[in-house]
């Protein structure tokens, strides 16, 4: 009898514990799911870095008790498409002020969303600019895509109006060091591994940046990466957004910065050049698009020195000069202005310096530095 209750009790907790096992696996991965889901719709709140030891955290409920403003904003997006709305919100001003901080003080923030998308806002428009974190547009709640808060800036472009903004992170310091060295862009692609690259309905070619970066000298510790495009836009792009992105060197809009793994809105099309630590690389072809084309010799072709001052290259005694089969130049600093890029019937991009010997001239010209 009471061996049998025994049995009875311990198959009865057999069973149970069965049961509570598989009922548990069973709901342990709709439950993280689930709670996942909440999670991110209760999101409900920016962080901001960098102002404070700690990082701020502010509910959206908190931002709505601040000093409200309305605008009518109109925002242009890169194809100059245009779209007027009413912006309501708190001045980020507001924000900082209470924690004893001013926005005109500040070197340079950057907004990252919760979809990737991120941007730097420079320091020339936190001095001159308002800066809206905007909760409602048009008297509605912002759409979802954009919540909790998107952020406004009137009479900037839209690259810089973050929605779904997620962090604030406020920079210690815009870097930005002295360029050494030039690549030429079009000659490196003819001695590079390309990838084919689908943009749109094409197959393009594209550079990996990892592989340029690692050309780069190894001991440098700058962690951006400027970019400049023909039209005069610059943006600063994190190292770790850019090493892990492509140029590409073929088709339309060349040449692109770009990821599979980035939003559209973060792509620099028509690249004039990008530099990273002391190292530039530049497009020969933007560069001839907006500087003066003179006739020279029988070329048409740029002044290196027009070239050089564009992107603020480091002034030294000596310049070398080097061809993609390893052929070097050097000149002198006097000499510079004689120096004439043209690109042959060939494409190839060659230089050459007006009155200086023949063996100055270099065909397929890689690269341009100071001799240190
Ligand atoms: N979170 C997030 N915000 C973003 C972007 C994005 O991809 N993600 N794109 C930016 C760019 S490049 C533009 S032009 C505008 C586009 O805004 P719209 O979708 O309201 O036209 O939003 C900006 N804000
Ligand atoms: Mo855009």
């Amino acid at each position: 009898m009471y061996l049998k209750n025994e049995k009875k009790i311990f198959l009865f907790l057999l069973f149970t514990l069965i049961l509570l096992l598989t009922a548990c696996s069973s709901s342990n991965t709709s439950d993280v799911e689930i709670s996942k889901d909440v999670n991110s719709d209760l999101k409900n709140e920016i962080i901001i870095t960098g102002l404070t030891e700690d990082e701020l955290i502010l509910t959206v409920e908190e931002i709505r008790e601040l000093e409200t403003v309305s605008k009518e904003v109109t925002s242009v997006n890169s194809s100059g498409e245009e779209k007027t709305f009413e912006a309501t919100g708190t001045l980020l001003q507001n924000i900082l002020e209470q924690q004893g901080f001013s926005q005109r003080d500040l070197m340079g923030i950057r907004f990252v969303a919760g979809d990737g998308y991120s941007i730097e806002v420079p320091k020339d428009i936190l001095d001159k600019r308002d800066i809206i974190l905007v909760y409602e547009i048009d008297g509605a709640p912002l759409e979802s895509k954009s919540l909790p808060l998107r952020v406004v800036i009137p009479d900037e472009r839209a690259m810089y109006w973050v929605g779904n903004l997620k962090t604030i992170e406020v920079l210690e310091g815009v870097e930005k060091s002295e360029v050494s060295k030039i690549l030429f862009l079009e000659t490196l692609k003819e001695t590079m591994n390309l990838e084919d690259y689908n943009y749109y309905n094409s197959v393009d070619k594209a550079i990996k940046t990892q592989d340029l970066l690692k050309n780069t000298e190894a001991d440098n510790i700058s962690e951006t990466v400027y970019i400049k495009a023909a039209d005069g836009l610059e943006k600063n792009e994190t190292l770790s957004n850019f090493e892990v992105a492509y140029i590409k060197m073929t088709g339309s809009d060349i040449p692109t910065f770009l990821s599979p793994d980035m939003p559209k809105g973060m792509y620099v099309k028509d690249i004039f050049y990008f530099s990273y630590d002391t190292t530039a690389w530049i497009s020969y072809e933007k560069a001839q698009e907006k500087l003066e084309n003179l006739d020279v010799e029988k070329v048409k072709g740029i002044k290196v020195v027009d070239v050089l001052k564009e992107i603020t290259f480091a002034e030294d005694q000596t310049y070398i000069f080097m061809a993609t089969d390893g052929y070097v130049v050097e000149i002198d600093a006097n000499d510079l202005s004689k120096g004439i890029l043209y690109q042959d019937e060939k494409g190839r991009l060659n230089v050459f310096f007006e009155g200086l010997p023949k063996n100055t001239r270099v065909k397929d010209l890689l690269s341009i530095e100071v001799k240190k």
